[in-house]
């Protein structure tokens, strides 16, 4: 065999390794080859990168393996009481990078791959994102995951196996948002372990009949089998690998094989082609409530599977079903698990034969319910036909709890007919509607929102009645929070090593006590360190400009001011607002003689984003991004001052490669609209400032950091029923109202950017209602941006506020998050396994 034969690596490394010689050759690079050999059938010399991302990922799993069997073992000797956390979406990102820092094998396989002949990095990034999720609710329960293991807490994530995620977002030359499918199981997943031995049957239709004992009997309808698939979830530096287990579903009989023989080839596949589609795809919608019959089916699919498989482990310890609550808790993320309350109640009336207090009591002890979001488009409704039609038990159960919940707020308010119409789980109307967040609520032990704003404004909006009817202590805070392993250390590792440097205390101790940042702020005034810190920033950035020129084919400025505004296109979160300053600014620009433009420093403003399929002005949008980015790149007089990019496919993995180039963020919602944002936390522990409005976890984020290192602009959240109220019965011409705005908006509809038509139902959102206060907010806005401009003039002060914000951030460690749920909600303890493993 020639030289030809073994062109990666160390030939001698590789031999011994496939010769089981011991001595000598590293575990990691044995484990490695022997996977190369065995597990995918390949050799040194057709070995790829994506192989090589294989055979790397398959050694990883067996050491995650290991502790996962170790954590399960723990539990059932000790049997502490558990979490679950039931989320439809879990937007987990890459795994094989978070592994190895977790599991402290990093270096080792730096090494062991770098022999034979590949690079970690490129190994790496040949991962495709587990991206089951839409935005922040999805990441949050991936950080959650990643806390709970890191805390050593019991608890599981229950959720689904899309076999497509969020979908892959193409732009049209044009600046159309384009859909393409995520099939992101297309190369085999190595994350995951079928059990296929793990199975539920879960019941759609059918006939539900009422006894006189209170109990009922759902039969006939159709039944879909649940097969489990587990998803290990090291911790940081412990040997808690605890599990996500996602469901697909699969038809009970794959094949009606008297269909078949009649002759009927169409009939004999249709239940197949029903059962496979619950599990199919992710909804790509957020902050909207469709009423769609395979997403209540999605629901409930997971929901009584979760249940099911919950339940069966409870009953292994063979204590009593109203123990229940001693030994689970189950977390709601928001309402799209809602069903498992009315589940609960039937298996405990219909299966167990409990009366209906009881039930009642042990329900309303397990489920805690976490609100997202207050915005009444996103508040879940279904059509009690639709219910009636695929789940006519529980149809019956949601009446039931109804009527005595709603004759309990009657003993209480006597007469008080609104109010029983303001708080019943049914909604008056054509058809009428079942409201999940009451149902979720009413049975629910604790309800919180997500920060200190948004839960104020739960309990005295959207749950107000509530409040008053059950007191306030039901209803609590948890103000969110990111894992600083994936959004510091993975993703910024130079700035990671140099606080390590600096804090002198190990990483593997600051990342699980995040308060020690605070270490860093004498160092705000230590010359020599700004030079170091300001570096990284650099570095970070031209890793990013790297990125835009190889997928994109632009060059970037890497010395302007980096702007970031990343996160689902909509029009609470104001894109809208960013783009009409940029435009601002680009005109601004145009106006200036070259002397003036000599003293302005140059940006460059980076979107990244997708929008809901169906949501029409948010395409628009970013369209108007696309457009707008066309010209003034190419516009000699400007160019070389601003500099505008639509990055396309916004995901996990390159959210990592965006935030640590950040130097300022806008997180610029109106204000009351967003509950509380992560994407804010993420920036700020990377370094970058904030410019934002005084809306959700920005808030707390200031109290933190303190205010004169943030940029707030804008109206406050009291103000804003009031602005709505004036556009409506006093409107003021926009001319007047807002000169600067309005300019703008006559230039975009003057064709400055193309496409004038085009753009009018765009516009006139901002030119007839107003509803999310632009015209209110912009001049203010711009005085925000020129703020900005002025500080960052004085790249020491810059610097300075850059260092003191990262030092601020330890409040907003996830690990502090899932503490406080463990604490004050689900009443669960640490259950470390014994000799925990130390990272590196
Ligand atoms: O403010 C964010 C919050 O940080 C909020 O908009 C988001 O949840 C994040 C995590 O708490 C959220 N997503 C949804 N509602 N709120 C949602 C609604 C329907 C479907 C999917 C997601």
């Amino acid at each position: 065999t020639g030289k030809e034969h073994w062109p990666r690596g160390d030939e001698k490394v590789w031999k011994e390794a496939l010769r089981g010689v011991d001595k000598d050759v590293p575990s990691v690079t044995k484990s490695f080859v022997n996977h190369v050999q065995t597990s995918l059938a390949r050799q040194a010399y057709n070995l790829d990168d994506l192989g090589a991302y294989q055979a790397a990922a398959l050694s990883v799993r067996d050491n995650l393996i290991v502790n996962w069997n170790e954590t399960q073992l723990n539990y059932t000797r000790k049997n502490p009481k558990r979490a679950y956390y039931l989320s439809l979406e879990f937007l987990m990102g890459r795994t094989l990078d978070n592994a190895l820092l977790n599991l402290g094998l990093k270096e080792e396989y730096r090494d062991g791959v770098k022999k034979l002949g590949f690079s970690i990095e490129d190994i790496l990034d040949k991962e495709r994102d587990a991206a089951l999720g839409n935005g922040g609710l999805g990441r949050l329960a991936a950080c959650y995951l990643d806390s709970g293991s890191s805390t050593e807490l019991p608890l599981w994530g229950y959720g689904l196996r899309y076999k497509y995620g969020i979908f892959q977002q193409l732009i049209s030359p044009e600046g159309n948002q384009l859909e393409a499918p995520d099939p992101w199981l297309e190369n085999q997943n190595p994350w995951e372990l079928p059990r296929l031995d793990v199975t539920y049957e879960v019941r759609f239709y059918g006939q539900s009949e009422r006894l006189a004992n209170g109990r009922g009997i759902w039969q006939g309808g159709q039944e879909v089998v649940a097969v489990a698939y587990d998803v290990m979830i090291p911790g940081y530096g412990t040997k808690t690998t605890n599990n996500l287990r996602l469901w697909e579903s699969r038809p009970k009989r794959g094949f009606d094989l008297n269909s078949f023989n009649a002759g009927n080839y169409e009939g004999a596949v249709e239940s197949s082609n029903t059962a496979d589609a619950i599990t199919s795809v992710l909804y790509p919608n957020d902050h909207t409530s469709f009423g769609k019959e395979l997403r209540l089916k999605q629901q409930y699919f997971w929901t009584a599977a979760s249940l099911a498989d919950i339940i069966r482990r409870f009953k292994q310890q063979g204590k009593p079903m109203n123990q229940l609550p001693d030994y689970v808790a189950i977390q709601l993320n928001d309402t799209h698990p809602t069903l498992a309350i009315p589940e609960l109640m039937r298996i405990l009336i219909d299966e167990e034969d409990f009366g209906w207090d009881q039930a009642w009591s042990i329900v309303t002890n397990v489920f805690f319910y976490t609100n997202h979001t207050v915005l009444p488009e996103a508040l879940e409704k279904w059509p009690v036909p639709l219910i009636e039609h695929v789940l006519p038990r529980h149809l019956q159960i949601i009446y039931d709890i109804n009527l005595f919940f709603l004759q309990a707020v009657e003993r209480k308010y006597p007469n008080d007919r609104e109010r029983l119409a303001r708080m019943s789980l049914i909604e008056e109307g054509f058809p009428k509607q079942v409201r999940m967040a009451h149902l979720a609520a009413v049975g629910s032990r604790k309800v919180n929102g997500v920060a200190e704003l948004h839960s104020d404004l739960v309990k005295t909006t959207i749950l107000k009645d509530f409040v008053d009817f059950e007191g306030v202590s039901k209803f609590s805070n948890v103000t969110n929070g990111i894992t600083p392993r994936r959004w510091l250390d993975q993703c910024n590792p130079e700035l990671s090593d140099l606080i390590t440097k600096t804090l002198k205390v190990e990483k593997t101790v600051w990342l699980k006590d995040l308060a020690k940042l605070k270490g860093l702020i004498p160092f705000a005034e230590d010359a020599a360190f700004r030079k170091e810190w300001a570096a990284i920033k650099q570095r970070n950035k031209e890793r990013l400009a790297h990125y835009v020129q190889t997928t994109l084919g632009l060059t970037v400025r890497t010395d302007a001011m980096f702007d970031v505004q990343i996160k689902r296109l909509h029009e609470y979160k104001r894109q809208t607002l960013n783009i009409l300053g940029v435009i601002h600014r680009y005109l601004t620009l145009k106006a200036m003689t070259p002397e003036e433009k000599k003293k302005v420093n140059p940006r460059v403003v980076f979107f990244a984003g997708k929008a809901a399929p169906a949501y029409y002005i948010a395409k628009l949008t970013i369209r108007l991004i696309v457009n707008v980015a066309s010209k003034i790149n190419t516009d000699p007089d400007t160019k070389d001052y601003l500099q505008l990019y639509f990055l396309p496919d916004y995901s996990v993995s390159l959210a990592e490669v965006l935030i640590p180039a950040s130097d300022i963020s806008q997180h610029i919602s109106t204000a009351g609209t967003e509950a509380s944002g992560t994407s804010n936390m993420k920036f700020c522990l990377n370094g970058g400032l904030l410019l934002g409005t005084v809306d959700g976890a920005n808030i707390e984020i200031a109290e933190e950091v303190g205010e004169s290192n943030v940029f707030f602009f804008g109206h406050l959240t009291p103000a804003v029923e009031d602005l709505r109220y004036q556009h409506i019965y006093h409107p003021v011409p926009l001319e007047e109202k807002c000169p600067g705005l309005a300019r703008v908006i006559e230039q975009v509809a003057a064709g400055l950017f193309g496409d004038a038509e085009i753009y009018e139902p765009l516009l006139n959102t901002i030119r007839q209602t107003d509803y999310y206060l632009l015209s209110d907010d912009f001049d203010s806005y711009i005085a925000a941006l020129g703020m900005v401009d002025e500080a960052y003039q004085d790249q020491d002060e810059w610097v300075k506020k850059s260092i003191k914000t990262t030092a601020n951030m330890g409040k907003f460690s996830s690990d502090r998050a899932i503490l406080e749920y463990a604490e004050s909600f689900w009443n669960i303890e640490p259950s470390p396994v014994e000799a925990p493993k130390k990272a590196t």
